[in-house]
């Protein structure tokens, strides 16, 4: 796919709205944290980079990836301008993986269609340990910056 061959940060700064003044929830899953934690790093330093106060992002911690979607809507509750959710799910010897992807891709596309702000979908699906590392700071970039310029972009939309 497209992580492949290219960076999953490299963007164009002037393509990306400033998030001044909004106020952003992100739900980040505890399994994997060496991997979701560096994704959060990558995200909340690029949304404050494009002018977002510290104060006004909030954290929500959750076990895994399946509870990101319940701790999303309790973000909304909140009154938040976008809810950036994030996890990493790692394939394993059975399906266990895939019955998560699916359901909490669901979940997420189902709040985004039910709900007026955007939930940005920030769960790495990868086959093993070394493709997580590559999209959470290595070598394809991190895509929790990913997901913060998503937030910022679609706040405009
Ligand atoms: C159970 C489980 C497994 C096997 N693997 C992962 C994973 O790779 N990444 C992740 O975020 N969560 C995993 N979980 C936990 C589930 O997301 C969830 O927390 C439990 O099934 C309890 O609902």
């Amino acid at each position: 796919m497209a992580s492949v061959l290219q960076n999953l940060s490299n963007y164009d700064e002037k393509s990306v709205p400033s998030g001044k003044g909004k106020k952003i929830g992100i739900a980040v899953a505890e399994w994997n944290k060496h991997i979701t934690f560096s994704l959060l790093s990558g995200c909340t330093d690029t949304l404050t980079k494009f002018g977002v106060n510290e104060e006004d992002i909030e954290i929500s911690i959750v076990p895994g990836t399946f509870e990101l979607p319940y701790a999303a809507k309790q973000l909304y509750d909140k009154n938040m301008n976008a809810v950036i959710c994030i996890g990493c799910v790692i394939k394993g010897e059975t399906d266990h993986d895939v019955y998560i992807n699916y359901s909490v891709a669901n979940a997420l596309q189902n709040l985004n269609i039910q709900y007026n702000i955007p939930f940005i979908f920030g769960v790495l699906t990868p086959n093993n340990e070394q493709q997580a590392l590559d999209r959470a700071g290595g070598k394809h970039g991190n895509k929790g910056t990913e997901a913060a310029i998503t937030a910022l972009k679609m706040m405009q939309v």
